[in-house]
């Protein structure tokens, strides 16, 4: 029997140099990562913050870790203080640290020790544009995603803005890991399809964990 258990477990795909999808890897940890999410979002709840164009960003967000990427008119950047009260972000809880370091080692990236964690909720109809993930000090550092709730289509393009884009869908307990020579790839999230999920409701999450000081 254990053959076919082996075989009923998704592997890990790469999508592109140093860029790897984990299906499932996650969700072992989901209801653990959801409790998580809800104890964050009570303490720093989720808001929509602005470009510095002034455009709202679709899908609220807030942080916690050390350090939290926040956006507004005077640009991208991470900040140790929720400029929605001047107080810290609450600490990384460690089962999400735990596990971004072990995907992080999986993909072949040893010593991956996160300091930020993005979290991001989207609602059905709700998207992300292509951009690149470059606030960061150290590009040497990986990301690691981890997708919660409702599936979403994540757009996987390349090194330029205009460059094609793939199709991955990211479901309930999926893992991505990217660094080395897709670090700087542009990618997005295509608008979220109405749906409900057993976990979430009409909810997405994300966790984007980053090693953002240097
Ligand atoms: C999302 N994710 O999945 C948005 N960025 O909602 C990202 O923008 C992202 O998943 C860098 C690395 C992994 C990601
Ligand atoms: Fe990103």
């Amino acid at each position: 029997m254990r053959g076919q258990i082996t075989l009923l477990e998704p592997v890990p795909v790469e999508l592109g140099p140093g860029a790897w999808h984990m299906p499932g890897r996650a969700l072992a940890k989901a209801g653990g990562l959801l409790d998580a999410i809800a104890e964050v979002i009570r303490d720093v709840p989720l808001r929509q913050m602005l470009t510095p164009g002034g455009r709202r960003i679709c899908a609220p967000m807030t942080n916690c870790g050390r350090l939290g990427w926040i956006s507004d008119r005077r640009g991208y950047r991470y900040s140790a203080e929720d400029p929605l009260t001047g107080r810290p972000w609450p600490p990384m809880p460690e089962l999400v640290a735990q596990l971004a370091r072990q995907l992080a080692g999986e993909a072949g990236y040893a010593g991956f020790e996160p300091d930020a964690c993005l979290v991001n909720a989207y609602r059905p109809g709700m998207r992300m544009g292509l951009h690149q993930d470059r606030d960061e000090a150290d590009m040497s550092q990986p990301i690691v995603s981890v997708s919660l709730g409702l599936p979403a289509v994540f757009l996987w393009g390349g090194l330029r803005r205009g460059d094609k884009a793939r199709r991955v869908t990211l479901a309930h307990g999926d893992a991505l890991v990217f660094g080395g020579e897709s670090r700087m790839c542009f990618h997005g999230i295509a608008p979220v399809a109405r749906g409900r999920h057993p976990k979430t409701g009409e909810l997405r999450y994300n966790l984007t964990l980053r090693r953002a000081a240097a």
